[in-house]
Order: structure tokens, then sequence, then C-alpha cells
């Protein structure tokens, strides 16, 4: 027997967009245990936030995510806003007993996600961190394959997550670029999904070296509603300090005994969303790359040494995770589907009472490891992550 729940939004831009598409796709799509339904957007501009809510279909609106979590009627909050308001957001959604379905990065930092962490637990609620990727199809195959052994002990994690939106020198200082908005920048953002799919898929991370640099150091500030993931007006001339790193690399080793090495930039021309990740062992390797986000590459050693080579396994049969729900072998899915992956699973972890992964206490570990790569980064040594 299906029942409803209310979901309450906080945030309404690229991340309210994808999650919206995802409560209303769910269970569409998948046999949920428990119908979303989408209750109340909370932003803060009345008009686009009336425009955002008849576009989606949520019911009601408010500008004060404080008397949204305060209603009795709300069970589940979306943090989809910026993450310097996650920690007090999901902080009180848990006093409030509300389920939490949050955006990446957890928080600002450590002490923030340690209290995030507590006050989930304290309260019984579930809570999940959203790293989407996780559930890619071809990503979950890599991991089946992992598991099965397939490629047997494994050497090496290479990671990296390129884009190129602030390439241009006309870009405004968006929140994205400062430190008391974004905590970090493309470390924060991008590396932080490349840390979750590397514990995923290699294991946990023991110590980090790392290096972070800036190529542009001053923007024009935002003209009024500035867009955020294209050059900017540039009409603005008053110019602002870039306060976060433009790039952030790592290297690592894991509790495993692997090597790995991470990248994050937003200054790699031609590289849209290149989140991409190779993974080497004893008995094979595999390959994958967002932009070709239905491919998996597979090497095997077991293959006759006459027949060895990578080959591209299209992650887009029945049997593979999630794609029964969809279409038929080779209709390919897009970015949007593994929101609504994440939002079944969630769901599905409310109605029994148990766990979805990523989840808080993986928010955690996650950023243990985001703040000794800037730990790291600053002395120029190597950090322990243990030592956090
Ligand atoms: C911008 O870098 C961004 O929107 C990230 O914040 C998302 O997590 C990623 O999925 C796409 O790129």
């Amino acid at each position: 027997m299906t029942r409803d729940m209310n979901v309450a939004i906080i945030g309404t831009k690229f991340m309210g967009k994808a999650h919206s598409h995802a409560w209303k796709s769910a269970p569409n799509f998948f046999d949920v245990p428990i119908r979303p339904v989408l209750k109340v957007a909370c932003g803060t501009d009345e008009s686009s936030l009336k425009a955002f809510a008849e576009r989606w279909g949520w019911q009601e609106i408010s500008t004060n995510w404080q008397d949204v979590i305060a209603r009795e009627d709300i069970d589940i909050v979306d943090i989809s806003v910026p993450q310097y308001l996650h920690h007090d957001i999901a902080v009180a959604a848990a006093k409030a007993g509300k389920h939490i379905f949050c955006e990446k990065p957890m928080a600002m930092n450590l002490t923030q996600a340690q209290a995030m962490l507590k006050a989930a637990q304290d309260a019984g609620v579930v809570h999940y961190i959203n790293h989407n990727y996780r559930r890619v199809p071809a990503v979950m195959l890599a991991k089946q394959l992992i598991d099965e052994g397939k490629i047997g002990r494994i050497f090496h994690w290479r990671g990296c997550y390129l884009q190129s939106w602030i390439t241009d020198p006309n870009f405004p200082l968006t929140w994205h670029l400062r430190k008391e908005t974004a905590g970090s920048g493309p470390h924060g953002d991008l590396n932080s999904h490349s840390i979750d799919l590397a514990r995923f898929l290699v294991g946990d991370i023991k110590s980090v070296v790392g290096m972070t640099t800036n190529f542009i150091k001053e923007r024009s500030l935002p003209g009024a509603g500035a867009a955020t993931f294209s050059a900017g007006s540039g009409g603005a001339t008053e110019k602002g300090e870039v306060t976060v790193e433009d790039a952030a690399f790592m290297v690592v080793e894991f509790e495993n005994g692997a090597l790995g090495s991470f990248e994050a930039t937003r200054f790699a021309p031609g590289r849209k969303n290149y989140n991409y990740f190779e993974i080497y062992g004893s008995k094979g390797s595999l390959i994958f790359d967002l932009e070709r986000m239905n491919e998996l590459q597979y090497f095997s050693e077991a293959d006759p040494n006459y027949a060895q080579g990578f080959r591209t396994i299209l992650a887009t049969e029945s049997v593979h995770s999630y794609v029964a729900n969809w279409w038929p072998p080779g209709h390919i899915i897009g970015y949007e589907h593994e929101f609504t992956h994440a939002v079944v699973d969630f769901l599905k972890a409310v109605d029994s009472g148990g766990v979805i992964r990523p989840n808080f206490e993986d928010g955690v570990a996650e950023t243990r490891v985001l703040e000794a790569g800037l730990k790291a980064a600053a002395s120029g040594q190597r950090v322990m992550v243990a030592e956090l």
C-alpha cells in the first residue's frame, strides 16, 4: 500500500530543478512504497518562486525555511541550496524529525558535517548526501565487477572532474567563488564527487598530499541575477577577490594500499562536465567517463592474450541497475536519471526505516578527506586523514 509523504524543497535553482524532476518522475517509473507529494518550494524571490512552483507542481511556496521546517505536515526536507546553508537547515530539519535529502558538498567544514550527522542520528531520521553519480548504471556495473573480484586487487584510482565554466575572465564573482558561501572551489564542488566515487569503488583514503592554485584572482561583482554557469554580464566594473581555489589536485594512499590521484578544475576548456575515472587492478581495469555515461570500459586479464583489450559495455540492458524501469536496451539515459534513482532508494529507506548510502556518515568521511587535501596544500606536507 503506497502512502503519501509531503516534501519541502529548499532551493530552486539548478539542483532544485534536478531534484523536482526526480521527485516527480520516481513514482512514474518505479514502484515506490511512498508517493512524494511536492508540497512546498522554498526560495528567496517570490516571483521566480511562483514560476518554479507552477512549472514543477509544488503546491505552495515560502520564503522562510524555518517556517517550512516547523510545519507538522512536512515529512521530508530536500536541501538544494548552496552549502553555506546546509548545516543550519539540516540540523533544524533533523530536530524537527524530518528525513533529509541533502545536496553535496555536505557542509562548509568537518565540524559542521559532524554536527549534521549527530543531529540526524539523534533524531533517527533518514539522511542522504546526493552524490548522484553512484547511481549511474555504468558506475553500478563497475561496483558489481569490483565486488565480484573481476579486476582483483586494486592498485590505482585515477580520477578527474574537469569543467570550464569560469575560464572566461568576464565570468562574475558568484557565490561559488567566495569562501564564505562556497567553502572551497572545485575541491569541495567536484573532488567531493570523485572522493565519494573512490570511497564507493576502491575504499577509504588513508593519507593525502595536495596542491591548489588560482588563475584569476579577482572578478567583476555580479550584476542583478547574474547567470551562474555562463559568462557573466561583465557590465559591473567593481571587482572583488576570488577567495576559493580555481583548481585542486591530490595524490592519495588508500587504506588498502592503492595509490590514487584526483584533479578538479574549472579551467579545462573543452571539458563540460568531465567526471572521469580509471581503476587498475591485478585482474583487470575499468574506465568511466560521465560525458559518455551509458558506457563502461572494461579490460580483463582473463581474456585470451590474442583478444585482450578494453571493451566498451553499454550499460543499458535490463540486467543493469535501474535500467529495466526506463527503456529497452540501447535507449540510453541521462544526467537527470540518477537523481530519480536516488529518490527511489531514499523513499525505500524511509519506508523500511533503513539506510541509504551515501549518507551523513559518508559525508563526514568525505569532508575529512577534503579538509586533509586543503591542509596538505597549505602545508606542503602529507596529511594523515585520521588526524583530522
Ligand atoms: C557545478 O560544478 C556542478 O553543478 C556541481 O555542483 C554538481 O554537483 C555536478 O553534478 C555538476 O556540476
